[in-house]
């Protein structure tokens, strides 16, 4: 690419007087454009990453720096009398829910930054996830139009339209490409659905609702939608390239499973090779299991997709063929590896009525892989047991990771040029961060690096001012809890807690308190009951204790509204305390917990997912760890766990619960919420999510973070180690691994 060109382009446009949102575009476009002619098809092996989520974000600051025309562009349009901030306004591009979509992101950008082809491929949507308000304490969802400022970073490539069919209809689905900038330049190809009312609906909004059979059959359709039209274009592509001999096809191309969203990809594959091209079942399965990879992300029951075969046949009767077929196949090969009749039935594809399709990825593909240490463990132990027996090979793990370039450079440009000076060449190798080290013993140094969170904070604070009308206590302690809202990743433990704190603050017990403020960012799935119940639960708990005078200026709730990438970029590196308290065994990674340790913020959480790596790699001392750890968890699972018998011990508890009592429950939520930690529901034993069993410990770290605050530069040593322990949580090294292992691509750059 050529910058300076690009450069003169940009300063050549006039501004006066222009509308920010056609100067966002004017702008993009240019660079947009060169970075696409740069964007390179690959010579020879490539990966492909199937993912029904992309959360990129805002792309705009990213591709500049990317580009390495950030700081020029910021200049020009500075002489032009623009701030280059007034472009924050254009809203994210949110084609995703969370941690699964955001990894896809992270990869693409890691791969570009690496010089690895690889190309992602999802759905355009024309709504993303919801914009979420609150209102009198409640969620409310707006669709997110992402569109209305244009899309100046895609390329529509109606010459590459292809058409899906389905029984009942037929579907065009249109490539839009984006450029993903970096040391090389890839692409993600996402698929917009067209051809009349009932198609165009495929690619109208991100997790329709599948409560109804008219939900369900939308849900599989897009699923089919874009995974076909990504494998079939991939085949195609090498049919005119290399002819048909498919035994060939693993050689260029990789395809990586982002969880089982695209599993239907494997069946259009095996469809199109043995229907298309006549090649035998068994060899085409055999040349699928080189070509297919599956990540798994989550062990929650809910989450493992089962599709009613049913539903399947009436809008897709050649895949369901083909999946009944690989079912009796699977069968076959299974009885003859020496699997039990119980061990085929676990493994099988087809059971019941339905269709699994975590056992269709897993029968299938040639590498499957969990997202942290503990996460692959548990996969291979209980999850996917027979199959890890049999075919111990196909498992391995990858930690994820997040890049640095968005997570600390682009959203920490105050840290940033502290590691400028204090790791120098971190921005080129992201390993030298650990010479981050060197200042723990230099006190000057120390307190350049409190000034730092001290102005992220009050840039923190201004940016919620301006969204939600308050400001941050002056000088407190930061802690955030911002994710997804699920009942496993226990926000509301964390609401009992605060109550707590609370409690005792007003009983004087803890006169030292420093100031402490709160932050909650969430959305909750639109049906989801109990999300939602907790959403409303901790704004209440916010507001008891805005309105008390004797506590409010010392404990501070907030829960930001339409949490996102963006809202993330300056919640982590404003905060203090990162707070990742899910139930031992159940957060697969995340990977928020990594945003806030690069940024500096300790870890106060349970050992799951990621944090036992983080704390492995910065020190448990350095951090906060709680709680029942997974063998506790299972005993107590196996074993019996009463909650009340944690309440009868801890009156706080019992007090914190009984709020859901005292506050009014206009919609019935904090019934729900009482009931199902204390009797339970038809379908889980009461506190299955073992709040209680973790409460006072999750108080107590709590209060211990309260105290070894007071020594400031002590705890900024804790916080400096974690950023200086970072750099294996780059997802550099996680896509690297997944190019050494899996892929097998090279540096193509
Ligand atoms: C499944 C069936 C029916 C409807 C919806 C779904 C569904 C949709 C989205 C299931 C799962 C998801 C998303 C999961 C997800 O985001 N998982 C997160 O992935 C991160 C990246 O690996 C991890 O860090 C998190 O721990 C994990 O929760």
């Amino acid at each position: 690419m050529n910058k300076r060109q690009i450069l003169q382009k940009i300063n050549a446009l006039d501004t006066e007087g222009k509308d920010v949102i056609v100067l966002y575009n004017e702008i993009s476009e240019i660079v947009a454009e060169a970075a696409y002619k740069d964007a390179k098809t690959c010579p020879s092996r490539r990966a492909c990453y199937f993912s029904i989520e992309f959360l990129i974000g805002r792309s705009f600051y990213n591709n500049l720096m990317e580009a390495g025309i950030l700081s020029e562009v910021k200049e020009i349009l500075a002489k032009k009398g623009v701030d280059i901030s007034e472009f924050e306004q254009i809203e994210d591009a949110a084609l995703g829910n969370g941690g699964l979509g955001r990894l896809a992101a992270c990869f693409l950008d890691s791969a570009a930054a690496e010089g690895l082809p690889l190309y992602g491929y999802g759905i355009r949507y024309k709504y993303g996830l919801f914009r979420q308000a609150i209102e009198n304490g409640y969620q409310v969802e707006y669709p997110d139009d992402w569109q209305r400022f244009g899309d100046p970073w895609s390329f529509r490539r109606e010459d590459q339209a292809r058409t899906i069919e389905f029984a009942d209809m037929k579907v065009r689905a249109v490539p839009y490409d984006m450029p993903v900038l970096g040391k090389r330049t890839n692409f993600l190809r996402l698929y917009q659905a067209e051809g009349g009312e009932e198609a165009q609906k495929i690619s109208e909004y991100l997790y329709p609702a599948d409560d109804t059979k008219e939900g369900k059959l939308l849900r599989i359709r897009q699923e089919y939608f874009f995974s076909a039209a990504a494998v079939g274009e991939l085949i195609d592509q090498f049919v005119a390239k290399h002819g048909k001999r498919f035994a060939f096809f693993p050689r260029y191309y990789s395809i990586q499973l982002n969880d089982t969203h695209p599993v239907f990809a494997i069946a259009e594959f095996l469809r199109i090779l043995t229907v298309s091209y006549k090649v035998p079942f068994q060899k085409a399965v055999a040349i699928a299991q080189k070509t297919f990879h599956y990540t798994n992300h989550t062990i929650l029951p809910e989450a493992l997709e089962c599709w009613p075969e049913k539903y399947i046949k009436k809008i897709l009767p050649q895949i369901c063929a083909v999946l009944k077929r690989l079912d009796r196949f699977a069968r076959r090969t299974l009885f003859a590896r020496g699997c039990g009749d119980g061990e085929v039935e676990s493994m099988a594809i087809r059971s019941g009525q339905n269709f699994r399709m975590a056992n269709v990825a897993v029968f299938v593909c040639g590498r499957i892989n969990g997202v942290a240490k503990i996460h692959s463990e548990i996969i291979k132990k209980e999850l996917f047991q027979t199959a890890a027996k049999y075919f111990p090979e196909r498992f391995c793990n990858k930690t994820n990771g997040v890049t640095q370039r968005r997570w600390l450079m682009l959203n920490n440009p105050a840290l940033s040029a502290l590691l400028d000076s204090c790791a120098a060449g971190w921005r080129e190798k992201f390993d030298k961060i650990s010479d981050l080290r060197k200042i723990e013993d230099d006190p000057f140094a120390i307190e350049k690096f409190i000034r730092v969170k001290e102005e992220n904070k009050r840039a923190l604070s201004d940016y919620i001012f301006q969204k939600e009308g308050v400001r941050l206590l002056p000088g407190a302690i930061v802690y955030a809890q911002v994710k997804r809202l699920h009942e496993y990743k226990r926000q509301l433990m964390t609401a009992f807690a605060i109550s707590e704190l609370y409690f005792k603050l007003k009983r004087g017990e803890c006169p030292d308190f420093a100031p402490s403020v709160f932050l909650f960012g969430a959305k909750s799935a639109p049906s989801y009951f109990r999300a939602k119940g907790i959403i409303k639960f901790i704004n209440a708990i916010a507001a008891m204790i805005a309105a008390d005078e004797t506590v409010n200026q010392k404990l501070q709730v907030i829960f930001v509204q339409n949490y996102n990438v963006s809202y993330a970029e300056k919640i982590v590196a404003g905060s203090d305390v990162s707070l990742q308290v899910s139930t031992a065994g159940l957060e697969a990674s995340g990977t928020g917990n990594m945003k806030f340790m690069m940024n500096g913020a300790v870890t106060c959480g349970t050992m799951d997912g990621a944090n036992i790596e983080i704390v492995e790699h910065a020190g448990r001392e350095n951090n906060y760890i709680f709680g029942a750890e997974v063998e506790e968890i299972d005993s107590l699972r196996e074993n019996g766990y009463d909650p009340a018998e944690y309440l009868a011990h801890d009156e706080d508890a019992r007090r914190a619960l009984d709020l859901l009592r005292t506050f009014p429950d206009e919609k019935g939520y904090y019934t729900e919420l009482y009931a199902f930690l204390t009797i339970g529901a038809s379908w889980h034993k009461p506190d299955h999510y073992f709040i209680f069993r973790d409460l006072g410990e999750y108080v107590a770290a709590l209060i211990k973070i309260n105290a070894d605050y007071k020594d400031r530069a002590d705890f900024a040593k804790k916080q400096i180690e974690n950023i200086a322990s970072s750099a294996y949580f780059s997802s550099d090294r996680t896509i690297r691994e997944y190019a050494a292992d899996i892929w097998r691509i090279k540096d193509e750059k």
